[in-house]
């Protein structure tokens, strides 16, 4: 089976390999990547957008979800910020004329770079069934367009509601009040292919499916363990805060497959040491570990603090606390008792020596904080693992106390945010009984599907409309082909979104283009000018205002669309005043501060400069709202991933230059890797074991019982200081390695990190 829609241009053939890039950071690398698409915005556009990034009276940036700092620099923002910010507010606009020019076959023929370079989309356009183009329609004819559609379902849950982590959160607070009010929980997230897993671990075990520590903590840390994240591209200004936490005397490990840039080397852009020096090695160890070996890891860290106490009775594990706040703690130690070491270093690929260092490392500190990313949550046993992170800390009280705690970093800008609104498919009855108290309609009680159960619905045909605010869906889940052709099958999709992807060209019959503002763009509305809230990885929600003029004049805001589409779905029976909605943000803020916890007198807080945090029992006051009431220490069994001789376990992952989906170029500085995207990292003492070699031409296969090899063609094998045993290629062209089923026990999220594969020298040689 092989389908590869193209990501990046198909020049592939002409990727250049150098040493990777050393040091991260440096103002540089925005200029080597954007140089063109910085020049169109014009020196006024560029001083007016930098000057405003994560300012407190500015914008939230839109990159990631990394928190601020309270005090801000003049320049608050990362390279990889500022290639977010050119992207979208770049003056280069599709024209009228590209929707005759173009028709949907051809979009589809298209990269991912290709369709983000055509600039920002700035009318609603409509392709109706049996068309071979888009064509403009008025904004009310799409309303009425999608309304129609809408009502003329069977039931509601025919419609499903995508949501990617960008939107602000008004507009997620007024979509899914939409959503419920026309009688589904149909609200599948980016967040299912992302953070699940986390949400769905913390939840049971400490009560809250948030980061336990606040931006200040990290300074006051003695311990920073870094577990599966690669900051240094994906949350840079997090390697300010680490830089900070060592000056303050903290210590700081690295745990990955990949030596990665920044946390080795890290050269902060904001100080002349930092532009000039050679960088500072931020992580005091960097345990090489092998995909999927985090569980065995963790577990046979807690063993040695469990056996530590053994031999000194009282004085290594923090009695008081795992008195009066957890349960669970004999069962763990029984359970890890029987921890067979050999299998913990055949599962990491580590020494006992390199664990007990670490072990070590941490008894001695008195604070400790764990950060992860994806490569923690998208393994089949993710849950799992990320429960025996609590553990560990746990054991030492390092939860509810300053400098410690368990912090998942989010991804994008306002996916916490999202969730925190009611994005989620899942929302507790509380949540729904609030929403029916305060807008008197009963909202529906059903859970709804999430990412991979909506490709499965639209396969089935129980799903024939698909509704996307923001985001790339068919792009950024599992399966590409089986996603592609399921989403083919609908009646309607319907696009929200400020530029062309891949969702745009693979469609239902007809389908809908609704352009809109971007986060850096000012938002006027009957009642004056709007500022949108958005949440950060550590439950800090504050203001964001768009600080530049509307590339076009008919964009409207994503409040402005879902309020529209609400009216010209739900009609006169709307329980909700959609049109005030729309006119003045003030109101959308007033329902949330009466349904959503903790949102109390949300008008006043998000004004104050800053914002405000949201209360978090676990990190205010030891209160862990779980099942049992205390947070809970859980037994999980190691079940090793099973991989053939001759074969590799393949990560999926992000580089340099891209936004998930979004492709800035093609270069992966930080990886030496220029000008394509099509390649394949493999440890050196691999390639000679498998009889490949440097720079060889291959095809990649995934293999999966009862189906056919699922390929990746034509591939440059890169050698590269990978674990053993280990392999990467980059997200979103290695998606149609993993099967929809792939996915992990607990939280469905599709299996990107651990993927089995075999490398064979490429069967058609590729064009010279
Ligand atoms: N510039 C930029 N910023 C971004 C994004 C972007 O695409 N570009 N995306 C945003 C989003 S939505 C997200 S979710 C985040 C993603 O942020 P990251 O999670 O950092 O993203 P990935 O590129 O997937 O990198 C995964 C990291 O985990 C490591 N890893 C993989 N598997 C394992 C494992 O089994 N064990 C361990 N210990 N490590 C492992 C990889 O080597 C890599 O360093 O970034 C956000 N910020
Ligand atoms: N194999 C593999 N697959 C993965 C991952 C992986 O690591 N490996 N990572 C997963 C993760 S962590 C995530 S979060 C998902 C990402 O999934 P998505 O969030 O669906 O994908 P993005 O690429 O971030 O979406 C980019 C699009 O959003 C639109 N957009 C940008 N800004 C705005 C805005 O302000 N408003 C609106 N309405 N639209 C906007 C633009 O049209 C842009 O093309 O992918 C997942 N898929
Ligand atoms: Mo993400």
């Amino acid at each position: 089976m092989s389908s590869k829609p193209p990501i990046a241009d198909a020049t592939d053939a002409l990727i250049k390999v150098t040493l990777p890039g050393h040091a991260a950071a440096g103002i540089p690398g925005v200029v080597h990547s954007m140089g063109p698409a910085l020049a169109q915005l014009g020196p006024r556009r560029t001083l007016s957008l930098f000057t405003s990034i994560n300012q407190k009276e500015g914008f939230d940036c839109m990159s990631c979800a990394w928190p601020d700092p309270d005090s801000r620099k003049t320049l608050e923002f990362c390279e990889n910020g500022a290639k977010a910010v050119i992207w979208e507010a770049t003056p280069v606009t599709v024209p009228t004329s590209f929707w005759a020019e173009h028709s949907v076959d051809d979009l589809a023929t298209k990269s991912e770079y290709w369709l983000g370079l055509q600039g920002r989309l700035t009318e609603p356009v409509y392709k109706p069934a049996g068309a071979a183009h888009y064509r403009p329609v008025s904004w009310s004819e799409a309303f009425s367009i999608a309304g129609t559609a809408l009502r003329e379902l069977d039931t509601p849950d025919q419609a499903a509601f995508y949501t990617s982590g960008r939107a602000s959160n008004e507009a997620a607070f007024a979509y899914q009040l939409f959503v419920r009010a026309f009688g589904t929980n149909n609200l599948p997230d980016c967040s299912n292919m992302c953070h699940e897993s986390t949400g769905t671990a913390l939840s049971e075990v400490i009560g809250i499916g948030k980061s336990t520590v606040s931006y200040d903590d990290f300074e006051q840390a003695d311990l920073i363990i870094v577990m599966g994240q690669n900051p240094g591209t994906n949350h840079p200004r997090m390697l300010t805060a680490l830089e900070d936490a060592k000056r303050a005397g903290a210590s700081i490990v690295s745990v990955n497959p990949l030596p990665e840039a920044g946390l080795q080397h890290y050269k902060n852009p904001q100080t002349v040491r930092g532009l000039l020096g050679k960088g500072t090695a931020l992580a005091d160890q960097f345990l090489q570990i092998r995909l999927g070996g985090d569980m065995a890891l963790l577990q046979a860290l807690s063993k040695r603090v469990l056996d530590a106490e053994a031999a000194h009775p009282g004085t290594v594990l923090d009695h008081e606390f795992l008195t009066e706040h957890c349960v669970g703690l004999d069962e763990l130690t029984s359970h890890l008792a029987e921890l067979d070491e050999a299998a913990v270093l055949a599962a990491t690929g580590l020494t006992s020596a390199e664990i007990d260092a670490l072990a070590e490392r941490y008894i001695r500190a008195d604070r400790v904080i764990i950060t992860w990313a994806m490569g923690i949550t998208q393994h089949k046993r993710a849950v799992a693992g990320i429960k025996e992170i609590v553990n560990l800390l746990l054991l030492r009280g390092n939860i509810g106390k300053p400098g410690a705690g368990a912090s998942p970093i989010r991804g994008h800008s306002n996916v916490q945010g999202d969730r925190t609104m009611g994005i989620w498919e899942q929302m507790p009855d509380s949540f729904l009984d609030a929403l029916e108290r305060e807008f008197g309609f009963d909202p529906p009680r059903a859970h709804g599907v999430d990412a991979v159960h909506g490709i499965r619905a639209m396969q089935r045909g129980d799903i024939k409309l698909w509704i996307s605010l923001g985001g790339n869906f068919v792009g950024a889940i599992s399966d590409t082909a089986a996603a592609e052709a399921a989403m083919r099958g609908t009646d309607l999709t319907v696009q929200i979104s400020t530029k062309l992807n891949r969702s745009h060209a693979v469609t239902g019959a007809a389908a809908l283009i609704l352009p809109t503002l971007g986060r850096t763009e000012i938002d006027r509305q009957q009642g004056g000018v709007q500022f949108v809230t958005v949440e950060d990885s550590v439950c800090a929600v504050h203001a964001s205002r768009g600080r530049v003029e509307p590339v076009a004049p008919d964009l409207l805001s994503e409040v402005a669309i879902v309020s529209r589409l609400a009216r010209a779905t739900l009609g006169a029976d709307s329980p909700v005043d959609w049109a005030a909605f729309e006119h003045d943000y003030d109101v959308i803020r007033e329902h949330i501060a009466n349904v959503v916890p903790g949102c109390a007198g949300y008008n006043e807080k998000v004004r104050r400069p800053g914002g405000f945090v949201l209360p978090n029992g676990p990190r205010d006051s030891r209160t862990f709202p779980t099942t049992a009431g205390k947070a809970i220490l859980t037994v999980n069994e190691l079940e090793p991933i099973e991989c053939p001789p001759g074969r590799l376990l393949l990560q999926t992952l992000r580089s340099h230059d891209q936004f998930n989906t979004t492709i800035y170029s093609r270069n992966d500085r930080y990886r030496g890797i220029k000008k394509g995207r099509d390649v394949v990292f493999v440890n050196p003492d691999d390639l000679l074991e498998l009889g490949l070699e440097d720079g060889q031409q291959v095809d990649v296969f995934s293999e999966w019982p009862g189906q056919p090899d699922r390929e990746l063609r034509g591939f440059r094998v890169v050698s590269y200081p990978t674990a053993r045993g280990c392999a990467a290629a980059y997200f979103p062209e290695a998606n149609v390695l993993v099967p929809l089923d792939s996915t992990a026990e607990g939280s469905n999220t599709p299996v990107s990190k651990a993927v089995v594969v075999r490398i064979e020298p490429a069967r058609v040689p590729a064009p010279a």
